[in-house]
């Protein structure tokens, strides 16, 4: 492992530090450590020392809190040059200007667009393409299956749809899809070493600024050449803002719903009772996504937010200029929120839908209606074609991929039944 760091970083551990497992070994075992840690518990993130918070309530605190701001220029440890872009995981911060890193007036400007184009009722317009899409990968899924009735849920289904959906939102032609999916398998891996992750985001930006450029030549209907021609607050965005939106929505559109979609499946599959639920129509497939949300979250630490003044939680202050990580895994099973059971799944819990795991305030997901959507499609479409689906291997074999942000996993075989 490719730690530049780590000589830097004692000095700034405290005892009850958390080192964050770039192998993600233990993900369960971590996210209990982390709650035990502290409302703000101190983490270590491959050498470099950050603040997480782990609460619901507290979060939702800091989230709304106009002194944690985006911009890396307000990180002390970046201003300093301990960390540098020789770090793993700089690609989550330093990922160019964007909705995703831009706060206040500028924020809304960059941001309304996508969120006006991806509310309820405009994602009713492309329910049926979500649909067709989903047909096609269950055809695909039957298709694949080997001799030994084996196949990869992920690869053939839970991957290739989220992409195909934001690719038809961005104007991604199809042929682009599989790049684009071996190229973010790669930025997220911790086994990817450094300067291959570097050299694949040059390679990414060049990918989309041709993209940008070519919707401006010929602007048609999709997101991209909206947010080309879009006028908000009267200054219309830049190339590179345009490009940043881009790169957001479509590295944001397809890896977290992979992740929904997944631990949906695999949460049902390992709870029968509730599963057989589900199918009898007693709980709506909404109730499964919701609590999914809260008990498996698709990003479980979102990097990173800075302070621009100390900040006092509780007992500690995050001091001006330290960086905070939102470990939203951990909040969903917030004893406080959800109850002494937070920990079970549990589709009829009455706080499932009090789960804070597409953010809050102003850089709220806006594409959380549509991952909504997807889900709400993908997974009665799923059972519904295969009603005796099942997982190929024990629950315990199922891996987890080294990636520190989001939760995913390597495969996930199973049998259609
Ligand atoms: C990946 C690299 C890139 O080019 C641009 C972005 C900006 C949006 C980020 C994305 C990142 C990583 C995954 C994120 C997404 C926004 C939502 C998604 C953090 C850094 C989540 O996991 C919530």
């Amino acid at each position: 492992m490719n730690c530049p760091h780590t000589a830097a970083a004692p000095a700034d551990r405290g005892a009850g530090t958390v080192v964050i497992d770039p192998m993600v070994q233990d993900l369960d075992g971590e996210t209990a450590r982390l709650r035990d840690a502290g409302v703000l518990a101190r983490i270590d993130l491959l050498g470099v020392p950050a603040w997480t918070v782990t609460r619901h309530s507290e979060a939702r605190q800091l989230l709304l809190d106009p002194r944690l701001v985006k911009d890396i220029d307000a990180w002390g440890l970046w201003q300093s040059g301990v960390v540098t872009r020789a770090w793993p995981l700089i690609g989550m911060i330093d990922a160019g200007r964007s909705m995703f890193t831009v706060d206040g007036a500028e924020h809304r400007r960059l941001r309304t667009k996508t969120s006006q184009a991806l509310t309820p009722r405009r994602l009713e317009a492309i329910r049926p393409e979500i649909e067709k899409f989903t047909q096609e990968l269950l055809d695909a899924l039957d298709a694949a299956r080997g001799d030994d009735g084996v196949v990869d849920l992920k690869a053939v289904f839970a991957q290739p749809l989220p992409m195909r959906v934001v690719g038809m939102l961005m104007g991604v032609d199809e042929s682009q899809h599989a790049m684009l999916t071996k190229q973010y398998k790669a930025f997220f891996s911790m086994l990817t070493p450094q300067d291959e992750r570097l050299a694949l985001l040059a390679e990414l930006d060049v990918f989309y600024t041709d993209l940008v450029r070519e919707k401006t030549a010929r602007p048609t209907d999709d997101l991209t050449s909206a947010l080309i021609l879009a006028e908000e607050g009267g200054e219309p965005l830049t190339e590179e803002e345009v490009v940043g939106n881009l790169k957001a929505m479509v590295a944001a559109g397809h890896e977290t719903t992979i992740g929904l979609v997944l631990n949906a499946v695999r949460a049902l599959l390992s709870h029968p009772d509730q599963l057989r639920k589900v199918l009898a129509g007693e709980v709506g497939w909404d109730a499964v996504i919701e609590e999914t949300l809260r008990w498996d979250t698709p990003t479980t630490h979102l990097l990173m937010r800075f302070a621009t003044e100390d900040i006092t939680v509780g007992d500690e202050v995050i001091r001006k200029g330290e960086g905070l990580v939102v470990s939203y895994r951990v909040i969903g099973r917030d004893i406080e929120q959800h109850g002494a059971d937070a920990d079970a799944f549990d589709i009829t819990r009455p706080t499932r839908n009090r789960h804070m795991t597409f953010g809050h305030g102003p850089h709220i997901c806006p594409g959380a209606a549509l991952s909504r959507v997807e889900a709400g499609i993908a997974l009665p479409a799923l059972f519904t074609r295969f009603p005796g689906l099942r997982l190929a291997v024990p629950d315990e074999e199922i891996t987890k991929l080294p990636v520190m942000t989001q939760n995913d996993m390597t495969a996930f075989p199973v049998l259609l039944g």
